[in-house]
């Protein structure tokens, strides 16, 4: 299991911090998740054989959030 955390702009209270937790919920092989809107932050765990960051990050800007690549 890998963990990561990626910077997301856009998001500003809890709903949005609901939507970008349901829509990585809903990818196989995402096993947890938490988001911050106050610290821009997504936190997630993952199973690398199943879905990677670029996958992640994809599925954050489907949802309508920008995901800032350092
Ligand atoms: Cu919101």
């Amino acid at each position: 299991m890998e963990s990561a955390t990626l910077t997301v702009n856009g998001m500003k209270c809890g709903g949005c911090e609901n939507i970008v937790i349901a829509k990585l919920e809903s990818l196989d092989g995402v096993k947890s998740v938490s988001a911050s809107s106050a610290d821009k932050a997504v936190k997630v765990e993952f199973d690398a054989g199943k879905t990677n960051l670029q996958g992640i990050a994809q599925a954050i800007k489907e949802a309508g959030y920008s995901v800032i690549e350092d």
